[in-house]
């Protein structure tokens, strides 16, 4: 793949500025995108530079919490990927460097946004609408209501076959608690997990591991990203997608650089490059159906509408907030995760 004038010459602009950088042609990626996207950013970053790439793939909370406990002796440059709530939260804890691109014009202004509300240590790259995802063969040979809002998922009759992530490790299942809790009020919200838990067959580590069980027909129901539901339609599974009727939160998949990088000039060519629209556009080659940040970059035919969906008014800044993702989490291990099945 061919750099651009523009994002080269950022790119070659940051490898001879960092005179005294430890360690030359070398990046450490922590990657919270789908496998496939991480593999595809990081070989083709190598082929574009030269840099090799070493790169982790872990769950948007689970790569917080890496970050965090590294945080005196940083062995990650990039962070990649993974809801925005985490990043938001490593911003605000100092966890991540201030960074303003060259490439900022290119992109859209949520992705700006995101950036701006976190003094800069974090930007904006995709975005993608919450919803879920069930298995048309199960759900008919279980002779269940076709779901079509959240609340279905609460009906007796799908006990043991919803599935989603634990929002601890997961900015997906995250996105889905601070998504109730906005939608239907803190109350009513966690009366909505509490009641999800009795129907819960497991709490997957990961976001998206929830629709690829629905996929091989393992569980009926998953509550993921809908463009996670998109892909595995996509792949040729029995899935449906579904946008709920009473509106949906959100994420904006953001990247950090992290603070401390040992490979700080090769932290910020990435950087660059992963906001170019050449860069954005490696998704459509990995069934990755997230809309881009970058304005020129392609979105899929294929990729949720999101100005069909209902979207809510998703308060990022605070439930990107540390004091905020932490009661959230507590509240939800301690009255939700606690209950009987
Ligand atoms: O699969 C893509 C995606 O849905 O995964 C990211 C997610 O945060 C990572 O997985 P976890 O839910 O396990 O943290 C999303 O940002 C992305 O759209």
């Amino acid at each position: 793949m061919k750099l651009t004038r523009s994002v080269l010459a950022t790119s070659v602009m940051a490898m001879t500025m960092g005179a005294g950088a430890a360690q030359a042609d070398k990046l450490t990626l922590y990657c919270s995108a789908q496998e496939e996207w991480c593999q595809v950013m990081a070989r083709s970053f190598e082929e574009a530079t030269g840099i090799d790439v070493d790169m982790t793939r872990k769950s948007s909370g689970e790569t917080f919490a890496q970050i965090r406990a590294e945080a005196s002796n940083p062995k990650g440059d990039v962070w990649w990927g993974g809801t925005g709530d985490p990043h938001l939260q490593a911003a605000e804890e100092g966890l991540t460097e201030e960074y303003l691109s060259p490439m900022r014009e290119q992109l859209h202004d949520w992705a700006i946004s995101q950036a701006e509300s976190a003094g800069n240590r974090t930007i904006g790259i995709y975005s993608g609408a919450l919803g879920y995802g069930y298995n048309t063969d199960l759900l008919a040979a279980n002779n269940l209501p076709e779901p079509k809002c959240w609340a279905d998922l609460l009906k007796p009759e799908f006990k043991g076959h919803v599935q989603m992530a634990n929002p601890n490790s997961s900015g997906t299942a995250y996105t889905t608690l601070a998504s109730m809790v906005q939608i239907f009020g803190e109350d009513e919200g966690f009366g909505f997990m509490k009641g999800l838990h009795a129907n819960i067959n497991q709490y997957t580590k990961s976001g998206s591991a929830p629709i690829k069980a629905a996929g091989r027909g393992e569980s009926t129901v998953g509550i993921v990203f809908m463009h996670d539901a998109v892909a595995q339609a996509v792949a040729g599974f029995p899935i449906t997608v579904v946008a709920p009727c009473e509106g949906t939160g959100y994420e904006i998949g953001s990247m950090s650089i992290i603070k401390g990088a040992r490979n700080m000039d090769e932290a910020k060519a990435f950087y660059d490059w992963a906001l170019s629209a050449e860069a954005q556009n490696l998704a459509l080659q990995v069934n990755a159906f997230q809309v881009p940040s970058n304005k020129g970059a392609q979105t899929s035919d294929k990729a949720p509408d999101m100005s069909t969906i209902k979207l809510i008014d998703y308060d990022f800044v605070k439930y990107g907030s540390s004091d905020e993702r932490k009661r959230l989490l507590q509240k939800w291990d301690e009255d939700v995760s606690t209950l009987p099945q």
